[in-house]
């Protein structure tokens, strides 16, 4: 049985004090939420604040990106031991604005990916095509070499913790949402990939997010497919009464 999860991505947006609006009107609308893990993914400047104001509540924070060494000279970066010292618990990787406007590859992806399940992080892969590759019908080839080399040398015995992200590029900010049929679609070729790469029983347990546009009129739509085990939510995020929202049609 997979547990669904709701992450909120907030990208760059939200100071600390409107993380702190966000939380104070937020955590009372989830208060009897115990079906759906949720966590937000605040800036890293309102990391600390988001996890003063979560602390003892079932709602979970994660960073947008890390890098993948404990340390180093790498001026601007955020690493993991970084993220386990201020108690953040999910870590989104690969996220296609990461890939288009910072260089991130699939081989990044994968020493980020190996290196959050080192420090038990819960890593959330996002993974996707743009819209030409979708028009080309190389959808399942994209979505095979990402998770391929992503996956590549990942040790079964800690890959538990894994979450996928699909977000077809095509969808993310657009207002356009993949149907919930080529959504679901997308997921079970994700799932019979990890099946191959990882192992069948991870890929049964493995949770696989719908990212891309998601609102309170879509979410119950995607959410209720049999292989789409939650969402990641960018702009409907911001909103507590939205996020909320989203959270409670697909539950
Ligand atoms: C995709 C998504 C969140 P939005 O980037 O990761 O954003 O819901 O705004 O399309």
């Amino acid at each position: 049985m997979r547990k669904p999860l709701i992450a909120a991505n907030w990208k760059m947006y939200k100071i600390p004090a409107e993380a702190i609006d966000f939380t104070d009107a937020f955590l009372p609308l989830v208060a009897n939420q115990e079906k759906t893990e949720i966590v937000l993914c605040p800036s890293m400047t309102s990391l600390g604040v988001a996890i003063a104001a979560t602390k003892g509540t079932q709602v979970h924070i994660g960073a947008q990106t890390m890098h993948w060494l404990d340390n180093g000279a790498y001026t601007g970066e955020t690493s993991p031991t970084m993220l386990n010292a201020i108690g953040a618990t999910h870590v989104l990787i690969g996220h296609s604005e990461r890939r288009q406007y910072f260089n991130e590859t699939d081989e990044t992806v994968n020493m980020k990916l190996k290196s959050a399940l080192a420090h038990k992080l819960i890593p959330i892969v996002c993974v996707g095509e743009q819209k030409a590759e979708r028009e080309s019908g190389h959808t399942n080839d994209v979505l095979q070499q990402q998770l391929s080399i992503g996956l590549q040398g990942i040790d079964p015995a800690i890959a538990t913790p894994l979450v996928i992200a699909y977000e077809p590029v095509w969808a993310i900010g657009t207002g356009l949402t993949a149907t919930p049929q080529i959504a679901d679609d997308a997921h079970k070729f994700i799932r019979a990939q990890i099946a191959e790469l990882l192992s069948p029983a991870i890929a049964a347990s493995t949770r696989i997010l719908y990212g891309g546009s998601v609102k309170p009129d879509n979410a119950a739509s995607l959410c209720c497919l049999e292989n789409i085990d939650g969402a990641l939510v960018g702009g409907a995020s911001l909103d507590p009464i939205s996020f909320a929202q989203i959270i409670a049609n697909s539950s």
